[in-house]
């Protein structure tokens, strides 16, 4: 039986390298996300050029009643999920903390933070169940290390480190790893939606520099899931060569 990998956010990015990387090593591999028409698309290209099984759930994160309904229903056979990557989520906006949008506070917290907690409360009873299971978080050099005008997303990928840091904890005695991974630049469509589809302003985060790819940052996913049952990553960062943290680059 092949081993079986829960996504959130598959549908562009990250997630969906993921899914491609899972896909290559002969994973199943549950996709999710709220664009339905990118989930069946990558359904039939990972089940036709891999040959592996594919469930897309449409879902919000952010809707806890959505979470739990939908994880509630995931058929017998798919319940024996490996290991689940916390992806899905977005920054919105860079501006001063005196001049940033409300609600877009709101958004970035309740998919970053809420959809996080709603997702591995959701999906922990299985892992419970079966004795044993893996949770790997996405957090950010952000979640390391504030940056101007960075205010409420940077707090969201820290509050993504102190829950890591606490699953780890309450979840040694089912024992279930955390691993953390912490990204610096990537090009995806992170800045797109950060910068509300504005394709310049998106486009010169990455002025002088070679940013990491979708693909860098599944093949440092895919290896944290490949190393014995008895060792744990805990916690990954991974940059550009061009960037030492979340501030300091050398742009060429
Ligand atoms: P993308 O914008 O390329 O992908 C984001 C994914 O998250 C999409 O699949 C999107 O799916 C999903 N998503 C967003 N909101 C929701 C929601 N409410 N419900 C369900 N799914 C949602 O971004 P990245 O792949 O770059 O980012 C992935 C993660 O990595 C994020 O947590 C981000 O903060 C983090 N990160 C990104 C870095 C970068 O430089 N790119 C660096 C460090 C961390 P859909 O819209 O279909 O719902
Ligand atoms: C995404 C990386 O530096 O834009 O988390 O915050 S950064």
């Amino acid at each position: 039986m092949n081993k079986k990998v829960f996504i959130t956010g598959a549908t562009a990015g990250f997630g969906e390298a993921c899914a491609r990387k899972f896909a290559d090593e002969q994973w199943d591999i549950i996709i999710t996300g709220r664009r339905k028409d990118r989930l069946l698309k990558l359904k039939a290209e990972l089940e036709k050029v891999n040959g592996v099984q594919v469930l897309p759930l449409s879902f919000d994160v952010q809707d806890r009643k959505q979470v739990f309904d939908t994880i509630k229903q995931i058929p017998g056979e798919w319940q024996q999920i490996d290991v689940l990557i916390n992806n899905a989520g977005l920054a919105l906006g860079r501006e001063y903390f005196d001049e940033a949008d409300i609600d877009e506070w709101e958004t970035m917290i309740d998919t970053n933070v809420k959809g996080l907690l709603y997702v591995s409360r959701a999906l922990l009873p299985f892992f419970i169940e079966k004795g044993k299971g893996h949770i790997i978080n996405l957090g950010s050099v952000a979640g390391k290390q504030v940056y101007e005008r960075g205010n409420v997303y940077c707090a969201s990928k820290f509050a993504v480190e102190a829950i890591s840091q606490s699953m780890r904890i309450d979840m040694l005695r089912h024992n279930i790893k955390v691993t953390a991974v912490h990204p610096g630049a990537a090009e995806t469509e992170f800045s797109l939606v950060r910068f509300r589809g504005d394709e310049a302003k998106a486009k010169a985060i990455y002025d002088g520099l070679k940013p990491l790819t979708a693909r860098d940052v599944a093949e440092v996913i895919y290896y944290c899931t490949t190393v014995p049952d008895h060792v744990c990553i805990n916690d990954i960062i991974v940059c550009p060569t061009q960037q030492a943290d979340a501030i300091y680059f050398n742009r060429k």
